[in-house]
């Protein structure tokens, strides 16, 4: 059996031009993602995915959101800024036979995007006005979807969000304990049982249909979004989960990557605070893109998100620990542990410090609501 290397999958795809360099690209934890050059004067860059199927089983049904979604956000962008372009969505290239992935026999599955030149990925962010440009362009994400019925797509990973069943698998990895690792976590385990209930509001308001379920991004982390060379918002990227979700989802994301300068995996946990001034740039430019979608139940428990999400990717980092990091891509060994502690520790940090949270939200919130 033939691998497929990039440099003959792109073949298969009506790409234009000649690519001597091919790049991987290594900041993904999930997908295998390449760069790759052209050399013809005059075509653009292009970026080769082989997708993640034992993450996104069902690759048509995500293929076929993705095809909705880009179509859909280019469309509404150029009704919004006609003479200019000051934003961009993520652009497909076909396959050769016309569809939007090209599918190596029955085993790997490819895709490719139109390359977005001059931009940056903030990994951490250096100041206020970074996190209000991407808090912006996510804010203005869910409003350009607000107007798809939710039903029009699909759900690319079921029970995404969904705590109660992180949960679950959570203390079912701790009772398996495959690798003999849960001796060195008993802490984090206990203070994943003490918070569990506390970190779940969000999710009961949803399952009690207190908040309304709207198309919403759901991976919100701040490299997901793409700034411009001058540092203004430029495209939302990462559109695989976009599906049915609560708006609170997003805003908890953005927070939670946006709200320190520190990387995700922090050794020193001491370092740990949270920069107020960054929370109050998130709050503001997403609520000024998408303040009036708000309904008062999603104001409410608003500042309640944050933690859900830090705690909740605590709680998904730390499973991966367990079983021996399957989901997420390492490069080094325990990097699933300091994760995991790392976001448990924000989450704590924005749960004390909630009432702060919320008076900064409430600046924003309008009389209407
Ligand atoms: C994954 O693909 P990437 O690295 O942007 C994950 C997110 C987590 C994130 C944590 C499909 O996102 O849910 O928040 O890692 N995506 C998926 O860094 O599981
Ligand atoms: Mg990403």
């Amino acid at each position: 059996m033939t691998i497929a290397s990039p440099a003959n999958i792109i073949q298969h795809f009506r790409i234009k031009g000649s690519f001597q360099k091919i790049i991987p690209v290594t900041k993904g934890h999930i997908h295998q993602t390449y760069h790759l050059i052209n050399h013809a004067p005059g075509y653009p860059d292009y970026l080769l995915q082989k997708i993640n199927h034992s993450i996104f089983k069902d690759v048509p049904l995500l293929m076929d959101n993705l095809k909705i979604i880009t179509h859909h956000v280019t469309q509404r962008l150029k009704d919004l800024y006609p003479s200019h372009l000051p934003r961009t969505s993520l652009t497909l290239i076909p396959s050769n036979d016309g569809g939007s992935y090209y599918q190596k026999k029955d085993q790997e599955y490819w895709r490719v995007f139109i390359f977005i030149k001059d931009h940056q990925v903030i990994e951490q962010v250096e100041n206020p006005d970074q996190v209000y440009q991407g808090a912006k362009m996510y804010g203005e994400f869910l409003r350009l979807l607000s107007d798809l019925k939710v039903d029009q797509i699909k759900t690319t990973i079921p029970h995404f969000h969904d705590l109660e069943m992180r949960l679950k698998l959570f203390f079912n990895a701790v009772e398996r304990d495959p690798l003999g690792r849960v001796k060195k976590v008993s802490k984090e385990i206990k203070h994943i049982q003490t918070s569990a209930h506390n970190m779940g509001t969000v999710q009961r308001l949803g399952k009690a249909g207190k908040i309304p379920l709207r198309i919403t991004h759901n991976d919100t982390k701040f490299n997901n979004v793409l700034l411009d060379e001058k540092g203004k918002g430029l495209c939302v990227i990462d559109l695989d989960t976009t599906m049915p979700g609560y708006l609170q989802f997003d805003f908890g994301d953005g927070v939670r990557s946006s709200v320190h300068n520190l990387p995700e995996d922090l050794r020193d946990l001491s370092q740990l605070d949270l920069n107020l001034e960054n929370f109050e740039a998130f709050t503001q430019g997403y609520l000024e893109k998408a303040g009036d979608l708000l309904i008062p139940a999603d104001w409410d428990c608003l500042s309640l998100s944050p933690a859900f999400m830090s705690f909740m990717m605590g709680v998904r980092f730390l499973t991966d620990y367990i079983v021996g990091d399957e989901y997420y891509k390492t490069k080094y060994p325990d990097q699933n542990l300091t994760r995991a502690r790392t976001q448990l520790r924000l989450a704590k940090i924005l749960n004390e410090r909630r009432s702060d949270l919320e008076c900064i939200i409430n600046k924003f919130r309008s009389n209407k609501n």
